[in-house]
């Protein structure tokens, strides 16, 4: 029985330290790290002698599963099945221990087995959904294919163009059509990135998100909450933010979202209800979060490379591409210039 105790207990810990070292050294997640630690440091076995007693019955020479491998162990295809994994294994491995703690004889209490359990079921939600996420990653030259600027151009058409150039995130933003017409529009734009594997995101509309498979979706500060949103898309969407300030880039990071969009950059036509923030708000802002940042409003060829060196991820433009009569060689000049700074 204590060999049975040994192993599961040596099966949970090296499991959850295989989660907390992805939290840790693969996404960089402080929080995430600190819940798998807390939870591996308070399953530990403190009495000494039961200590003692259950090395004293570990045999792992003549332990008959010991080398019995299964084909799913030998190979893991990527980061979220190591997840899945040693999630499984050490939620295997605890319910093992909820059950044997129960027996009389075993000093040990199932009740915080149970526990850990379900919160271990909590986190690898939360990991999985992490890395799916990351895959997602933000960055270069984002197009914002906006209706208003378009000049009777087809979406498609001008967002075909853009992605020739170099745009590797394509937004749709639509104030104007109905959610209908919206919506096939997504879908066609949604096919087209994913033939170039561009991200895709839908602008204010959680609902269209959803139904175009959209990778992602950006929120402005009056549109539905980061929060909520977040709750109520698939776990492996982004969901970028429009902020301003510090404290609004830090609530939107606390919230759930993937990127921040910070701006005005610069005085623009394309947004009345805006005011310039500059580069020095831009800058404290990458001092204080973690997550991407993209920058916008008014940024162009002969601007970008100074946003870039200010601390931005990426730059996400209307007019200096929708507003050229060449969309493809605009995104080219534009993804240049941000490589220079
Ligand atoms: N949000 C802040 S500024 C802006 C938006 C949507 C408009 C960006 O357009 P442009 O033409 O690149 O300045
Ligand atoms: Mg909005």
């Amino acid at each position: 029985m204590l060999r049975l105790i040994d192993a599961n207990l040596n099966r949970m810990s090296e499991g959850l330290r295989t989660l907390e070292d992805v939290a840790r050294f693969l996404l960089d997640d402080a929080t995430l790290t600190a819940k798998l630690k807390y939870l591996r440091h308070g399953l530990a076995v403190e009495d000494a002698s039961l200590k003692r007693n259950l090395l004293s019955a570990r045999d792992s020479a003549d332990d008959v599963g010991a080398f019995a491998e299964a084909d799913s162990e030998a190979q893991r295809q990527d980061l979220p099945s190591i997840v899945t994994a040693n999630a499984r294994r050490v939620e295997e491995s605890l319910r093992v221990l909820e059950e044997f703690a129960k027996l009389p004889e075993i000093m040990l209490e199932s009740a915080r087995f149970k526990q850990a359990r379900f919160a271990l079921y909590e986190i690898e939600r939360e990991l999985t959904a992490k890395i799916l996420r990351r895959q997602k990653r933000i960055a270069g030259l984002y197009v914002i294919i906006d209706t208003e600027a378009l000049r009777g151009r087809d979406q498609v058409e001008v967002a075909k163009q853009a992605i020739s150039g170099g745009a590797k995130a394509i937004q749709l933003r639509d104030k104007n059509r109905n959610k209908g017409e919206i919506l096939s529009k997504a879908r066609e734009l949604k096919a087209l990135c994913a033939q170039s594997d561009v991200l895709f995101i839908v602008n204010d509309y959680l609902d269209i998100a959803i139904a175009s498979d959209a990778d992602g979706l950006h929120l402005g500060q009056e549109d539905l909450p980061v929060s909520t949103a977040r709750q109520l898309i698939p776990i492996d969407r982004i969901i970028g933010c429009s902020t301003k300030t510090i404290a609004a880039a830090l609530q939107a990071q606390t919230d759930g979202a993937d990127y921040v969009a910070v701006g005005s950059m610069y005085p623009t036509a394309s947004k009345t209800d805006t005011h310039v923030v500059g580069l020095e708000t831009l800058h404290q802002i990458r001092e204080a979060i973690s997550i991407p940042i993209v920058a916008i409003g008014g940024i162009d060829a002969k601007n970008a490379g100074e946003v870039m060196a200010a601390g931005a991820d990426s730059v996400a433009v209307i007019s200096a591409v929708l507003g050229a009569e060449d969309v493809e060689e605009a995104t080219r000049q534009l993804a240049q210039s941000m490589e220079v700074n």
